[in-house]
């Protein structure tokens, strides 16, 4: 089974009405990087930061999967198929995609602020002052912040390098190391890129762009490999 290797960004949860990051109206509209989502900014207020990430997660409970997380799904039928994602919502999964590896965590968990391997589910979408680890520290989002180190981007680069085919989806590649990726893949392995605003990866040649949103665009690509051999 070929492997198709796909790294996703804010774009592919657009559509399903979570704000990106630098769009107009993007989160970083309203919210400076550094009062949010740092771990000075933590020490700092942390307040805050819990209302920041309380307020994504209970938008997160009210919007679902979009015609793009749904193709990607779809695509298992046939490939051998593996999701890098920047986004901290579980919208892939919760289209049926098997394989999602998150670089920047997920929204949905939080995690000891002593011992960063104690990770757990978080039951609804408040995280407060005052809600420990079983070592009795504070919890805190199981988010990578700026400046903190991307754990899983070991796995993504083995990863992006052993793909058949790569697509890049709704993602500026603007955050590093994320935005690396790219060029760990194999020359020729063929690259896909869908964004409305897409511009070309400076170094990569084999390269289609469907420059529209991915709630089309993705069924377009899933449809086309789907009916290749
Ligand atoms: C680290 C979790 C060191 C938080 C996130 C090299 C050069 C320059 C800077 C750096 C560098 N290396 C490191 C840095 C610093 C920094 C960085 O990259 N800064 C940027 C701002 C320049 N990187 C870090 O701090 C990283 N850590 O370096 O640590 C270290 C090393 C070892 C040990 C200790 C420390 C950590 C980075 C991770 C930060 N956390 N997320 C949260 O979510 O709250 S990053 C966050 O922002 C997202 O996860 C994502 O990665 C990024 C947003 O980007 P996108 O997802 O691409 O979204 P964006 O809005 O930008 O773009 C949306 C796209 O979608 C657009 O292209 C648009 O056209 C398109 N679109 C819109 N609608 C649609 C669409 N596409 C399709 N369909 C549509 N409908």
């Amino acid at each position: 089974m070929k492997r198709i290797v796909v790294l996703t960004g804010a774009g592919i949860s657009a559509e399903s009405g979570l704000r990106t990051f630098r769009d107009s109206n993007g989160l970083w509209e309203e919210h400076r990087i550094e009062d949010v989502a740092t771990y000075q900014a933590w020490q700092r207020n942390q307040q805050l930061v819990l209302d920041f990430y309380n307020q994504r997660r209970k938008q997160l409970y009210e919007v679902n999967p979009n015609a793009g997380h749904m193709a990607l799904a779809e695509l298992e039928k046939k490939y051998d198929v593996h999701i890098i994602t920047q986004n901290v919502d579980d919208l892939h999964e919760r289209a049926g995609s098997s394989n999602v590896l998150h670089l920047h965590g997920e929204l949905k968990k939080v995690r000891s602020t002593l011992d960063e391997n104690l990770v757990y589910e978080l039951d609804g979408w408040e995280l407060r002052k005052g809600d420990l680890c079983e070592k009795g520290s504070q919890l805190r989002p199981h988010i990578v912040w700026f400046g903190e180190a991307v754990p899983m981007i070991e796995p993504a680069i083995a990863l992006s390098a052993e793909a058949d085919i790569f697509i890049v989806i709704g993602t500026s590649l603007n955050v590093y190391p994320a935005a690396s990726l790219v060029y760990y893949v194999r020359n020729s392995t063929p690259v896909y890129l869908i964004d409305p605003n897409a511009e070309m990866i400076q170094g990569l040649k084999n390269i289609t762009i469907f420059r529209e949103p991915a709630g089309t665009g993705v069924p377009k690509l899933v449809n086309q490999l789907m009916k290749s051999n």
